[in-house]
């Protein structure tokens, strides 16, 4: 997978990163906890802390999300979806780790970018009207990510009839509209976008032939941690899927993923550290 056209470097905004080494990018969800009303500040302070405790324990990247792209969540307006992460990027501004925003919408992308961040992550690929135009003017990373449908139903009927090339194709595809858009390659990210219009099948034939993704010569992010098809492999709720998590991210790993996304960020160093030794001592 690490074929020689694949670039071991990705420019990040204020960051050069080097991913000779697979990097952890620690998932920070700026979402209101439904259990608590202690309002707009309370979810900001918490998802600062939450942060600021992934990069103790570990995170090469952060990825703040404030709009929940689970099936079934419902749509957070872009106005809203703004005042939870612009806070947040502010707080974080300085925390020495690149920043990434995880979000579809133009107009969020353009107040991230205004506040520091260093990656788009968009689960769009920046299909949306003006999400390009967003983005060319920066210098930030961007995660061009597969998906089939739209968040809300993308799970009701997933089909496809070749899925790793289908998912090949589009990103390769997504790639050159970029690159015609005058955006760097050395930019770019890809992201088979593993539960995102996909049934268990579908999502372990793209991880089983990742290695088809490296042939786009782009880095390649992925998504697995606390998943559906985590629960369908493992029978277990979303809170105890920790081992389920680690086994398909070193999985990934071992495929040539460069930057795994993940929740538990201390036990998915440990896993890919020891993974790691193992393999360099080959
Ligand atoms: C991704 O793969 N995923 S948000 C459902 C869960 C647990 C977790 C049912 N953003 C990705 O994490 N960005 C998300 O339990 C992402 N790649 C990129 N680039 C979905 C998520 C989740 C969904």
């Amino acid at each position: 997978m690490n074929s020689p056209q694949t670039p071991l470097r990705l420019r990040c905004g204020r960051f050069v990163l080097s991913l000779e080494r697979p990097l952890v990018m620690g998932v920070v969800n700026v979402t209101p906890d439904s259990f608590s009303d202690g309002g707009r500040h309370a979810t900001h302070e918490a998802a600062v802390r939450h942060a600021h405790r992934l990069i103790d324990e570990g995170a090469d990247l952060l990825d703040i999300g404030g709009e929940s792209t689970r099936p079934g969540a419902a749509a957070v307006p872009a106005s809203e979806e703004i005042g939870r992460i612009v806070p947040v990027l502010d707080a974080l501004r300085d925390c020495g780790r690149p920043l990434s925003v995880d979000t579809r919408r133009p107009e969020t992308m353009r107040a991230a970018l205004a506040h520091g961040a260093d990656l788009v992550n968009d689960i769009g690929a920046l299909r949306a009207p003006g999400a390009i135009d967003a983005v060319r003017g920066s210098d930030c990373a961007v995660c061009l990510m597969h998906m089939q449908g739209e968040p809300g139903t993308m799970q009701q009927q997933p089909t496809y009839v070749d899925v790793v090339a289908e998912v090949v194709d589009f990103l390769a595809g997504r790639i050159a509209a970029a690159g015609e858009a005058g955006i760097a390659r050395e930019r770019l990210v890809v992201d088979p976008g593993i539960g995102f219009g996909k049934t268990l099948d579908h999502n372990l034939r793209l991880l089983a032939s990742l290695g088809e993704l490296a042939t786009l010569g782009v880095p390649v992010l992925v998504g697995v941690s606390r998943k559906s098809m985590i629960g369908s492999l493992t029978g277990r709720d979303v809170d105890r899927r920790l081992a389920g998590s680690l086994s398909a991210m070193l999985a990934a790993a071992m495929r040539g993923a460069r930057i795994l996304r993940v929740h538990d960020v201390a036990q998915s160093r440990d896993a890919l550290r020891v993974w790691q030794a193992i393999d360099d001592a080959h």
